[in-house]
């Protein structure tokens, strides 16, 4: 029997952004080249990160616009933030702040375990969004920053790694559970 840390993370940002692809890789699915919008679904996830042992609950938000998924789910079901943006989509960064606001004014503190994450740096020929400013930005708002490509597979895990490193700063945040069933699990 281990003592596990449950997580409960939402994975936010504007349409077309990567939400669901990012989830995929996490989960070791793959990039999928089709885009397949609004897919809303929570995924269940163990993995060992500095030796503990994680229980993730990982839900796409997928919703229509980026702040009714918020509104329309209690945001106390969460206790850690990942917001995409990509970084040819300047809208979609731009549109971060809203969440953030939403997200602190909601939880009635800023003591949150929030994580930017600009995906398609594979497409840096065309970004809109320089690494310096979303840099800036997310230190300014007390969040951690991190540049990916789900389509190449690039620093994708390193994000949960990252979330999940942000939640053990935040004690409270760390529900642990016994958790009696044999899992598969990953080891970071
Ligand atoms: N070039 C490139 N394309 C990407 C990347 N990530 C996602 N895409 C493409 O962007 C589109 C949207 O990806 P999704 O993962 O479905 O985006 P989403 O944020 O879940 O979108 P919604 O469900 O509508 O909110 C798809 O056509 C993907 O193939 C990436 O890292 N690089
Ligand atoms: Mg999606």
């Amino acid at each position: 029997m281990n003592q596990t840390i449950t997580v409960k993370i939402a994975v936010l940002g504007l349409p077309g952004v990567g939400k669901s692809n990012l989830v995929n890789q996490i989960l070791s699915r793959g990039f999928f080249h089709n885009y397949d919008p609004f897919i809303e679904d929570t995924f269940q996830y163990s993995c060992c990160v500095d030796n503990e042992l994680h229980l993730v609950y990982i839900s796409d938000s997928g919703a229509e616009d980026g702040l009714s998924f918020l509104c329309q789910n209690p945001l106390e079901e969460f206790n850690c933030f990942i917001l995409v943006f990509s970084i040819v989509d300047l809208d979609s960064f731009l549109y971060l702040k809203k969440a953030i606001n939403y997200i602190y004014y909601q939880k009635n503190t800023e003591e949150v375990p929030i994580l930017i994450v600009g995906n398609k740096i594979d497409l840096i020929d065309q970004r809109k969004v320089l690494f310096e400013n979303a840099l800036e930005f997310s230190n300014s708002n007390n969040c951690l920053y991190w540049e990916i490509s789900t389509k190449n597979q690039e620093n994708c895990n390193e994000c949960l790694i990252q979330i999940l490193r942000e939640n053990r700063k935040f004690p409270t945040n760390c529900y642990c559970e016994i958790y009696e069933k044999e899992n598969k699990c990953e080891i970071f």
